[in-house]
């Protein structure tokens, strides 16, 4: 795949890079992306399951054990999901020094920190946490197997995924370093999302109104309107090409 010229000399001449990762880059880790991606007819993740049901809190009140075990199911899909190029490859940038990069993820996977990334902002959470949904006490306790709700040893409550669920507000720390990331790069890369969930998707119209140049990886350029550059491909092998 080549990219072009220009698109390249943005990369290469960048002083302060945010990446704000999706689903997209652990597609080929071999990972359900949230939406149908057309050309591979993969089968939607939230297809399977309405998401409103799944991932928000109003689905966990109404029957926790099913939306517990869907967590459940997806951990395992992801037990033997290795790293993949994009995924390391930002892990390296991210040591460059000359120049400075931040990585922004929505994936609550853990593949960035597999990959080798240190400073990971995740907007979204991790699944490999837990927690008490009414004393928010940490739950480290080993869940491996556990088909039915935990009991909270703190307070009795219920134990669930460390993850942010529709209508939760997302983690305030992640969200205000997501913030200023955006609002101090001159280059934003938007990799591998549909650029569909706020307030995430909103970052890059952040860094735009700012002065940056806003480039995108992805297979099939999204409806974004503040993208500049769509290089089209797969975020693996757009990172091996661009060999940073
Ligand atoms: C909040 C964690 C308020 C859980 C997730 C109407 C309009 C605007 C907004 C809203 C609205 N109604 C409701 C909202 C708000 C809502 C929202 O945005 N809804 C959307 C659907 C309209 N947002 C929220 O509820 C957020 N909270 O607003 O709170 C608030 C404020 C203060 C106080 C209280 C409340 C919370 C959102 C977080 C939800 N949690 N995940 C879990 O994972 O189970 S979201 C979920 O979607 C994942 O995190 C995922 O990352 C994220 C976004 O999806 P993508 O990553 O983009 O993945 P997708 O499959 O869509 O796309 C993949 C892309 O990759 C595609 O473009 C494809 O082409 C591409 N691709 C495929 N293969 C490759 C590739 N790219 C590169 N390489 C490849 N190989
Ligand atoms: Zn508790």
């Amino acid at each position: 795949m080549d990219i072009e010229p220009e698109v390249l000399a943005l990369i290469q001449h960048a002083k302060r890079v945010t990446i704000l990762t999706g689903a997209g880059v652990s597609a080929e880790s071999g990972v359900a992306t949230f939406r149908a991606y057309k050309e591979e007819t993969q089968e939607s993740l939230w297809s399977q399951y309405d998401p409103q049901k799944m991932a928000s809190i109003d689905g966990f009140r109404e029957n926790p054990n099913r939306v517990w075990q869907w967590y459940q199911w997806r951990r395992n899909e992801l037990k033997n999901k290795e790293p993949n190029d994009a995924h390391k490859a930002i892990a390296k940038w991210q040591q460059s020094k000359t120049q400075n990069v931040t990585l922004i993820t929505q994936n609550v996977d853990g593949l960035h920190q597999a990959g080798g990334s240190k400073d990971v902002i995740e907007l979204h959470g991790n699944i490999w946490r837990n927690h008490c949904l009414q004393c928010l006490a940490d739950y480290n306790g080993d869940v491996d197997g556990v088909e039915t709700v935990i009991e909270c040893p703190e307070c009795g409550g219920q134990i669930r995924p460390s993850v942010v669920w529709f209508s939760e507000a997302l983690p305030e720390q992640a969200w205000r370093d997501a913030e200023s990331a955006s609002y101090s790069c001159d280059l934003f890369l938007s990799v591998g999302t549909s650029s569909q969930v706020y307030p995430a998707a909103g970052l890059a119209a952040l860094a735009k109104s700012q002065g940056a140049t806003v480039i995108e990886v992805n297979p099939e350029p999204t409806e974004s309107s503040v993208v500049d550059y769509c290089i089209e491909g797969k975020a693996g092998e757009v990172f091996k090409t661009l060999n940073i």
